[in-house]
């Protein structure tokens, strides 16, 4: 197979218009955090007993068609010995690996940041498709203030993502194209909006320079709000129908039709309104992409909870899992409504 056809058939198994994406690939600092949150030790053993339970979820293939490992993740097993990739593979989901490692302040650009990893990537992705993975992810994030992100900020970033996706393409892995715009911050949606626009349409004529074809490609951006921090969300947040204006209204000014899906990052909202906003969006008429997710915290925090770190809470965590996961699928066709939360 030629690498152009390995990667339509890779983006043939993950974008079908009815599932999403499923971010588990939480580095060895955020995992922690977020097992503290619930009283569980992190160690490499917790993880891998914790994210072979969600893989093993019965039917969740039915709702999610590719899954976000961490490196750690790729070369562990499930209880019976099956290698997590194939696990996922088994069960209908196609293995990725997120290849960023991790952010640092941008030099001469205070408030912004970089992300790591590009040295040596063709090689790692060789490594990684040996071991099951069929694309990849890497996170550019962008703190909002008043002067961030800067114009250094916007085409520095770019250029990683970029270059990134071109890598990924050359090697037969379908790159996810992630540009986190922070929530954290007192900005309101119309700054949100500002931001997002400039971010996307930087993307994408880097993306355009380094020859990255868009019709092989994801992108994982965020959803224009308000801050989390903005006098708004404290009375309740933006509507979703608000959510979902602004924001198909930003992606159609800077994002090409070509693009055959958009899988939304949580970035800090609950699960529900996660799922409440991209029903909305798929309420609005004549997106040219599929609207989708790959959402982290919004698809397992409820199981998290539910699990505890106890092999005995497994089943219990594993439907939390399979609720959000069908939910969110509901949202993807427009059909989900808050009154299916209590059934
Ligand atoms: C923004 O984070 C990504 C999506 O997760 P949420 O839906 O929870 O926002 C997520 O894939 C993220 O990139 C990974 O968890 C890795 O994050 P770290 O901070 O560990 O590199």
């Amino acid at each position: 197979m030629s690498v152009v056809d390995e990667l339509q058939a890779t983006i043939a198994d993950m974008v079908d218009g009815r599932r999403g994406i499923l971010a588990a690939d939480e580095s060895t600092g955020t995992i922690a955090k977020r097992f503290e949150a619930v009283g569980v030790e992190s160690t490499e053993e917790s993880h891998r007993a914790y994210r072979s339970m969600l893989l093993s979820t019965g039917g969740l293939g039915d709702y999610v068609s590719g899954v976000i490992l961490f490196e750690e993740t790729l070369g562990q097993t499930d209880d019976t010995g099956t290698p997590i990739p194939q696990l996922a593979a088994g069960a209908n989901i196609v293995p990725g690996i997120k290849v960023d490692k991790g952010k640092g302040p941008l030099a001469g650009a205070p408030g912004d940041m970089i992300t790591y990893g590009l040295d040596g990537l063709a090689e790692r992705l060789d490594g990684y498709r040996a071991q099951g993975a069929r694309f990849a992810k890497w996170r550019e994030v962008y703190p909002v203030s008043p002067g961030n992100p800067t114009r250094l900020g916007l085409t520095a970033n770019a250029e990683m993502l970029a270059r990134y996706a071109a890598v990924c393409q050359s090697r037969g892995v379908v790159p996810i194209v992630e540009p986190e715009v922070m929530m954290d911050g007192d900005h309101d949606i119309e700054r949100d909006a500002e931001v997002n626009e400039c971010v996307w349409h930087e993307v994408f004529h880097a993306l355009h320079r380094h020859g990255v074809i868009l019709e092989l490609m994801l992108l994982k951006p965020s959803m224009v709000t308000p801050g989390s921090e903005c006098v708004s969300r404290s009375s309740g947040g933006a509507p979703p129908e608000q959510v979902a204006e602004y924001t198909l209204r930003s992606l159609r000014r800077t994002v090409p039709a070509a693009v055959p899906s958009i899988n939304f990052l949580s970035g800090g909202q609950g699960p529900e309104e996660a799922t409440a906003n991209l029903n909305a969006l798929n309420q609005l008429w004549h997106a040219p992409w599929q609207l989708s997710f790959s959402y982290g915290r919004a698809l397992q925090e409820p199981a998290l909870k539910a699990w505890e770190g106890r092999a005995e809470n497994a089943a219990t965590a594993q439907a939390a899992l399979l609720k959000r996961a069908r939910f969110n699928h509901l949202a993807m066709r427009g059909e989900y409504s808050e009154g299916l939360e209590r059934e």
